[in-house]
């Protein structure tokens, strides 16, 4: 029997999640006969068509649906081929991915310029160092120059990036080592403008441009660059600049975080600008008295989603949970606003806060959702905005229910390590250097790096892959760097602590030991997996580990995505170098000729692959396999002979 027919004739319920603060909150809405993406999941069965690439719907000549006996060979009306229609379909959710982030990082250059131009309420360049550090990255002279004519100057270049007019090639290209910027030369791959290469992506996949497969695809790679290398990398600095560059803090995840006798309110969506400044309104004495007056023991602010890793690395603010707790939170009847902005709030939010008292609270002007309140977030008044949304929430605390059931489970976590604390903790603030990860990737202690980042899928179990994959990694020696939502499972399950060092292999958990460090790593939001890159392309930099990121003993995983801007990120990795592994389903899987273009294709071209595997054990054999074969071709991969840490090896360490 094939694995696909076993899986039919296996009618097991999967298990909804594997987090209990989660399965109360799902039993709570069964009990109560409340729809959630739970419920709805298992109502909606997916269209076996659509989910694997055999449906174009680009034109009105279709739907093509390319299945039956021969649809590998079958064409749409138009004559597209399946791989052509893939391809398409591909480039399509990159650009969507892309646009997204972008989208993201061009309002933070936006709001960077505002504060430079002294129109705004309530932000301030928090970080100077690293304003001066991005200027020189991007050739901007500073000698002599005001704090804020930098900061106009760099906001400028960033805008210029995003229109395409800051040269041939994205700023930060130059970040990435030299020999991924010829190859990515070589085929044509450099990114000129964010928004060029998602219009161009767009405009090549509308019916009768581009048919050649490996040729859209290669510009669904440029695309991606534009994001991994361009939008997101500037959201990450920009961000970093205005509101500080994260360090390491302590916090705690899941809904236990929310409490009885607060006023709660939670920050859900993506962008640091508005949660920036709730969180200064809800340490407001003033507020948090008025709160009193109303009966409440204070204001308690909360995350969901990515929204949630901004605040946290940088203020320690708990996360409720990720995306699928976005219902569950509602459910618990303790939560007097959600404030959202853009990208990952689900629609069904506001019909399921409608049988709450919970007020939902759209503040973007790209994002409304009907029957919710919207309070519209601008610069200029974005201290005041802030204030009147947390008083919103404060006057809804006499709404709350008496039937509020707040799951007591919450994990312990440090957050925050931003590439500059990475560089900082492992060398020193003197010696500020990768040396001692190379030195110990080299000798084995550490057999590589994952990234085990990206989303919640209803359609796997909660956190499952995620957690399964982060302890089975780390029991394997190799260090573990997390993002998104995926870091908030581990966060949840306990897995972000120097305690984890425990189940980990003997010798990263030496290393782990000798820095101080967990073994885990929460590097921030989706678009900090930026950071990732810019981390990368640091080691190779740092020496021993070739030339090139596609050299080094790494990967990246998402075990659960479900969203296009998880297919860009997954995209810009592999066109970076880096061997990629999707977990759930293949978006394409039907398109054979764009399966082999992502994974063998691409190794030949960049060094890196996209692919997909439901499997979670298999794919921690990929994954294993991978950087074993990295190691041995790097020549690293003989079994030394282990030489336990001395004294003067951790004071050289
Ligand atoms: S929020 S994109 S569910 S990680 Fe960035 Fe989480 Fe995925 Fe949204």
């Amino acid at each position: 029997m094939s694995d696909s027919e076993e899986k039919k004739k296996d009618k097991t319920p999967r298990a909804k999640s594997i987090d209990p603060a989660a399965l109360e909150m799902i039993d709570r809405a069964e009990s109560a006969g409340l729809s959630t993406v739970f419920s709805r999941v298992d109502e909606m069965k997916a269209c076996p068509i659509g989910a694997a690439g055999s449906c174009c719907s680009l034109c009105a000549m279709g739907p093509c649906r390319l299945v039956g006996k021969g649809a590998e060979e079958k064409t749409g009306i138009c004559g597209a081929t399946h791989g052509t229609i893939g391809a398409r379909l591909m480039a399509r959710a990159i650009a969507g991915g892309v646009a997204a982030h972008s989208d993201h990082g061009r309002d933070i250059a936006r709001t960077l310029l505002a504060v430079a131009k002294g129109h705004v309420q309530g932000f301030t360049i928090k970080d100077p160092d690293k304003l001066y550090r991005v200027a020189e990255m991007m050739d901007i002279a500073t000698e002599g120059k005001e704090l804020n004519d930098v900061a106009a100057a760099v906001a400028q270049r960033a805008l210029d990036n995003f229109n395409g007019t800051a040269g041939d090639e994205l700023t930060y290209v130059n970040r990435a080592p030299g020999k991924r910027q010829e190859i990515w030369r070589k085929y044509g791959l450099t990114p000129r403008g964010v928004d060029r290469e998602v219009v161009e992506s767009m405009h090549r996949t509308h019916v009768g441009v581009d048919q050649d497969a490996e040729h859209i695809l290669d510009q669904g790679m440029r695309t991606s660059l534009a994001d991994g290398w361009g939008g997101a990398m500037l959201a990450t600095d920009l961000s970093d600049v205005l509101f500080g560059t994260p360090k390491p803090l302590i916090s705690q995840a899941n809904l236990g975080v929310l409490k009885e006798d607060q006023v709660n309110i939670i920050v859900h969506g993506h962008e640091p600008t508005l949660s920036e400044m709730i969180v200064a309104a809800s340490q407001d004495p003033e507020l948090i008295e008025y709160a009193k007056s109303k009966g409440a023991a204070g204001i308690n602010l909360a995350g969901i989603c990515c929204t949630a890793n901004e605040v946290l690395m940088r203020h320690g603010i708990p996360p409720a949970g990720n995306f699928l707790h976005q219902e569950l939170a509602i459910i618990t009847g303790a939560v007097e606003a959600m404030v959202v902005d853009v990208q990952c709030v689900l629609q069904a939010l506001q019909p399921l806060a409608e049988k709450f008292h919970t007020k939902l609270i759209t503040t973007s002007p790209k994002a409304k959702i009907p029957g919710a309140t919207h309070v519209e977030f601008d610069e200029e008044h974005a201290l005041d905005t802030a204030k009147e949304i947390v008083r919103m929430g404060i006057d809804n605390y006499a709404n709350r229910g008496g039937d509020v059931a707040i799951p007591q489970y919450t994990g312990d976590l440090v957050a925050g390590f931003s590439h500059e604390y990475i560089n900082y903790m492992l060398g020193g603030k003197y010696r500020a250097s990768f040396r001692p990860l190379n030195d110990n990737i080299i000798n084995g202690r550490i057999q590589g790096a994952v990234a085990i980042v990206g989303c919640n899928n209803p359609r796997v179990t909660q956190d499952e892959g995620i957690i399964y994959l982060v302890r089975e990694l780390i029991k394997r020696d190799v260090l573990v760097v997390q993002t998104g939502c995926a870091a908030h499972a581990s966060g949840k399950h306990g897995l972000l602590v120097p305690e984890m060092m425990e189940i980990a292999g003997d010798g990263l958990r030496e290393v782990c030991e000798a820095v101080g460090m967990p073994p885990v790593l929460h590097l921030g939001s989706c678009v900090d997996n930026s950071r990732i890159m810019t981390i990368l392309s640091q080691v190779v930099e740092e020496g021993g580990l070739g030339d090139d990121i596609s050299d080094l003993p790494v990967a990246g995983i998402c075990p659960e995505y479900y969203c296009e801007k998880a297919l860009a990120i997954g995209t810009y990795a592999a066109a970076s170098g880096v061997y990629v592994v999707f977990g759930v389903r293949n978006p394409v899987g039907d398109c054979t000729e764009v399966v082999d273009i992502m994974s063998g294709g691409w190794e030949e071209k960049v060094g890196g692959q996209l692919v997909f595997e439901p499997d979670y054990e298999k794919i921690l054999e990929m994954v294993m396999n991978r950087i074993q074969e990295k190691r041995k071709a790097l020549g690293i991969h003989e079994e030394k002979e282990r030489v336990l840490f001395d004294m003067a090896a951790r004071r050289e360490l």
